[in-house]
C-alpha cells in the first residue's frame, strides 16, 4: 500500500525510476574515509537514523539535448544536489504525513548511492564504475530517503555491462583498469582539485579537453547510445554551455552561479583549468 503510494506519487513528479533497499543490505562508508566503502558494515545508515528500515532510491535522468562545450553535461544545468532533494520531499510525502521520519542523501553522505541503487533494482553496475539504468543509460543522479518506515524491498536486476573495454581505452587518465579506479587520474577529480596541478595531472585534463568533470568514459558507452533525455527542466533549460574567463571577483562568480554544480570550488580552480587548456599554463 505503502510502496504503491510512494511509486505513484514519484511519477506525478516525473520520476518512473524508483525502488526498495533494506537498509541492512547496504554497504557504508568507514566514518574515518571519505571515499572508501566498507562493504562488511551498514552502521553508517543507523548513523544517521538509528532506527532505519528503508532507503527509497530514485533515479533522475540528466542528460540535456545541447551538448556543452567544455565541462560535464551532470554541471551544465541547475545544481543536482537541491533539484534532487526537492523531489526527494515531494516522493517522501505519503511516508512523512503519516507521521514517519526521513533523511534524504544526494552524493552528500555516507551511503554508497550506486550500491543502493543497484540493491534497489535500478540499473546494473558498469565496467566504468557507473550505475547504469535502462531508461536514462550512466546519465542518472541518484537520491536516497532513509526512513524508519518499512516497505518491502526491491530485487536487484541480473546481467552486466558489455564488458567491451571502450571506457577503459578511451579514458584520459588512465584511471579505469580491470575491477580498480584510481582517482587520482580520473579527470573529473583533477578538474576539482585544488592548488597547482603536476605536469602529468595537466595532461590528463588537456586530453580531457574539460574545465570542469569529465564524460568520457559515459560518452564511449555504447549502453548509453538510447540513453532517454532528461524530462527535468531544471537539467535541460538555462544551460551553461561554455565556460570561460570572467572579469568578475571571486564573490560575484560564487553568486552568479550559486545554483550550479561547478561553484562550489570557486572561481580559482576553474580559471587554473581553463589556462591549461588555453595553453597558458
Ligand atoms: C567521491 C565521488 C566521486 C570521486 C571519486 C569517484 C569514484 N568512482 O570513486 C570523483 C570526484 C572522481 C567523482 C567523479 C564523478 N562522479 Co562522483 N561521486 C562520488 C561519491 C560522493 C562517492 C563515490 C565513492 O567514493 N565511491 C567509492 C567506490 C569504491 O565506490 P563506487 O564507485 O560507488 O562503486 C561501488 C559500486 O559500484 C559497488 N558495486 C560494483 N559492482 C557491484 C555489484 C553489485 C551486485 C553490488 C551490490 C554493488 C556493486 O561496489 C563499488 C565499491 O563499493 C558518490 C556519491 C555517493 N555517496 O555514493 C558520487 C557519484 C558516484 N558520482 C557521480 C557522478 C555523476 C560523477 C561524475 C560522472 C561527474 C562528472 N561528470 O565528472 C564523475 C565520474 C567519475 C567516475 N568514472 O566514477 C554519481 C554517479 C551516478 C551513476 N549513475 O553512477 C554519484 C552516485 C553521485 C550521485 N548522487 O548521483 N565522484
Ligand atoms: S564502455 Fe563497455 S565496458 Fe565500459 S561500462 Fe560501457 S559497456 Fe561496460
Ligand atoms: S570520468 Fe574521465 S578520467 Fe574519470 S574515469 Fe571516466 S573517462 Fe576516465
Amino acid at each position: 500500500m505503502m510502496r504503491e503510494e510512494i511509486i505513484s506519487q514519484a511519477q506525478t513528479l516525473g520520476i518512473t525510476e524508483i525502488g526498495f533497499v533494506d537498509p541492512h543490505d547496504l554497504a557504508c562508508r568507514k566514518p574515518d574515509s571519505s571515499h572508501a566503502f566498507s562493504n562488511e558494515s551498514s552502521s553508517g545508515v543507523f548513523d544517521i537514523m538509528t532506527d532505519a528500515k528503508t532507503i527509497i532510491v530514485f533515479l533522475t535522468g540528466y542528460l540535456p539535448h545541447e551538448t556543452p562545450e567544455n565541462l560535464s553535461v551532470y554541471a551544465a544545468g541547475k545544481d543536482y544536489h537541491a533539484v534532487c532533494r526537492e523531489i526527494a520531499e515531494g516522493i517522501a510525502q505519503p511516508v512523512t504525513q503519516r507521521g514517519f521520519d526521513i533523511k534524504i542523501q544526494v552524493d552528500n553522505g555516507c551511503l554508497n548511492e550506486r550500491t543502493a541503487a543497484k540493491l534497489a533494482g535500478l540499473g546494473i553496475i558498469g565496467k566504468n564504475g557507473f550505475l547504469i539504468n535502462k531508461k536514462y543509460g550512466s546519465y542518472c543522479f541518484i537520491a536516497c530517503i532513509i526512513t524508519n518506515c518499512k516497505i518491502e524491498k526491491s530485487k536487484p536486476l541480473a546481467g552486466e555491462c558489455l564488458k567491451c573495454g571502450l571506457c577503459e581505452s578511451f579514458c584520459p587518465g588512465g584511471a579505469l583498469s580491470g575491477a580498480s579506479f584510481d582517482e587520482s587520474r580520473c579527470a573529473s577529480y583533477i578538474t576539482q582539485k585544488k592548488g597547482v596541478l603536476t605536469s602529468e595531472e595537466k595532461r590528463i585534463l588537456n586530453k580531457s579537453k574539460s574545465a570542469w568533470g569529465c564524460d568520457i568514459c559515459q560518452r564511449v558507452c555504447p549502453m548509453n547510445k538510447n540513453a532517454e533525455y532528461t524530462n527535468i527542466h531544471a537539467f535541460s533549460e538555462n544551460l551553461v554551455l561554455r565556460l570561460s574567463h570572467e572579469d568578475i571577483s571571486g564573490r560575484e562568480f560564487r553568486r552568479k552561479y550559486a545554483d550550479r554544480a561547478f561553484s562550489w570550488r570557486g572561481k580559482g580552480v576553474i580559471d587554473r583549468n581553463l589556462s591549461i587548456l588555453n595553453g597558458k599554463e
